[in-house]
């Protein structure tokens, strides 16, 4: 069966192109897949311009709309552990960890379609002039570009497909090239919940031939994009000509604040998950640690001798506690990445190096490392390298804390580590970071907002702005009983 997805209708590329998917636990390969290009994006989005001008979508009630939701989540779980391993073998992710995303995926479609299914969020407001009706009513932005990367595919897809489906848009989803099988699985489960076609449309294919189109195009209204700040800036400034509404999540380079007064053995543990999750390739990871100095040197002794015991290998080695990283070509930068850091530097307390055992010969994979006595200054503490690498730098006080932290162009998430609650609370609120947790890491939840400040991006994902984010406001006003005013008289 061919993979794109455009009017309903499953289709070969246009030009026959088409790519292999390697596992890139062990370099296997998973399928090939049709490669779409820019007349299939064309298509695409030609099909999602006609399903948005003429079609019913836009014009079911949010009530229905949300229904419709509610049903793909239970299609979700239904086809869960077929999900889960289609996600792993594209990712090399722990099929363990694939199960997991797949529960918040279906939590997420679960979440946006019980505020659809509440019965949409018009609101009549009061113009204090009594022969008047007003209503604020929220009304779809059009047609939809949803491009996302290769960390959690099908997490992220979820988090721009279902708050666009329930506010009644029509979409073209390009995924990574890397990992579409599950973009391609999610297509039949909206056409087998009921979206009518063309509402949602499938184009595979790289950033430059299919996603450059979909950010440029003058029939997309909107694009919403997760991915790296390059590409980013790059969609921004093709989106710019035609003025189109955009959302952009593009990762971070987040601070882990662990004070002197913290629950030693919890604050370590959780700071080498916030990195080493997923081998680094987490938006939100926890990239760099901040520890106060009179801790620096027990804290960094442990964490090191934890990172080190951490079990590298597939996504069903039930031993393994974290995979590759997603190709050659993303290893090979974080492996620049640290030799930067090191040639500016910075102490290397672990790992640095692919690791040696023959049995992970064929993966791309990273040994989880950590870089000791970084500074504000240094290329590793400035870029994401979005890979198993811990930067550590020292503070002084809570001052010197908070200003390290915000020395940053992202903020996306931040972690503050103490037992003082009052502090907790300051730091907290002066981090600029679109999430911040307290003696914590990584959590998430549908109801709250998630996105960035500065340079992590524009707008907000999930809970209600989520939903706003693919709404446009619209004022109608009535007169109840017009007559002349006379203004020029
Ligand atoms: O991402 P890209 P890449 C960061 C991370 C990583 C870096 C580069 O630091 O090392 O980005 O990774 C599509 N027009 N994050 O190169 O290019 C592309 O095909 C339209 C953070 O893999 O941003 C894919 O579908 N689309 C992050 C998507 O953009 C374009 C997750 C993401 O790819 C395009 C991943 C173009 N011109 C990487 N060029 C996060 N925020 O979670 C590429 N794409």
């Amino acid at each position: 069966m061919p993979d794109l997805f455009i009017g309903g209708r499953w289709t070969a590329a246009a030009d026959g192109q088409v790519r292999e998917i390697r596992c890139p636990a062990d370099g296997t390969l998973v399928a090939t897949v049709d490669e779409g290009g820019a007349k299939d994006a064309a298509a695409a989005i030609a099909a999602a311009r006609t399903a948005f001008d003429d079609g019913p979508w836009p014009w079911t009630p949010a009530a229905e709309r949300g229904r419709l939701l509610l049903r793909v989540a239970d299609l979700l779980e239904r086809d869960k552990d077929a999900l889960a391993r289609a996600e792993s073998l594209d990712t090399g992710k722990r099929l363990v960890e694939s199960c997991y995303d797949m529960d918040d995926i279906a939590n997420c479609f679960r979440y946006f379609g019980n505020l659809g299914a509440a019965g949409g969020t018009n609101r009549v407001v009061d113009t204090g002039a009594a022969e008047t009706d007003s209503t604020v009513r929220h009304e779809p932005v059009g047609v939809c570009s949803l491009i996302t990367p290769w960390n959690y595919p099908l997490l992220q897809t979820a988090w721009k497909v279902a708050p666009a489906v329930a506010a009644g848009n029509t979409f073209v989803l390009k995924p990574s090239e890397l990992t579409p099988h599950t973009a391609i699985h999610l297509m039949r489960l909206l056409t087998e919940a009921g979206l009518p076609d063309g509402a949602a449309n499938l184009v595979l294919g790289t950033g430059p031939v299919v996603g450059a189109p979909l950010t440029e195009d003058p029939r997309v209204d909107m694009v919403s994009f997760t991915g790296g700040l390059l590409t980013g800036r790059r969609i921004m400034a093709a989106a710019a000509p035609t003025v189109k509404k955009i959302a952009l999540e593009l990762g971070g380079k987040n601070p882990n604040l662990v004070f002197a007064d913290t629950e030693f053995d919890t604050a370590v543990d959780h700071a080498v998950m916030a990195i080493f999750l997923h081998s680094g390739q987490v938006c939100s990871a926890g990239a760099r640690l901040l520890v106060q100095d009179e801790l620096h040197d027990a804290f960094v002794d442990e964490l090191v001798a934890r990172a080190r015991r951490i079990r590298l290998g597939g996504p069903f080695d039930d031993n393994a506690r974290t995979g590759p990283l997603i190709s050659a070509a993303h290893r090979t930068k974080v492996e620049a990445y640290v030799a930067a850091g090191l040639a500016e530097g910075a102490v290397l307390r672990c790992g640095g190096a692919a690791p040696d055992d023959p049995a992970l010969r064929d993966g791309f994979y990273y040994l989880p490392t950590v870089l000791d006595e970084c500074t504000p200054d240094m290329s590793v503490i400035r870029d994401e390298s979005f890979g198993p690498v811990m930067t550590v730098e020292r503070f002084r006080d809570e001052d010197e804390a908070v200003r390290l932290a915000n020395d940053t162009v992202y903020g996306l998430t931040a972690a503050v580590w103490t037992q003082d609650s009052g502090r907790a609370h300051r730091v907290a609120a002066r981090i600029r970071a679109g999430t911040v947790w307290i003696n914590d890491f990584h959590p998430y939840v549908p109801q709250a907002e998630w996105g960035g400040m500065k340079q992590s991006g524009i707008g907000r994902e999930l809970g209600p702005a989520g939903l706003a984010e693919y709404q446009e406001a619209k004022h109608v006003w009535r007169n109840t009983a017009p007559r002349p005013q006379r203004w020029f008289e």
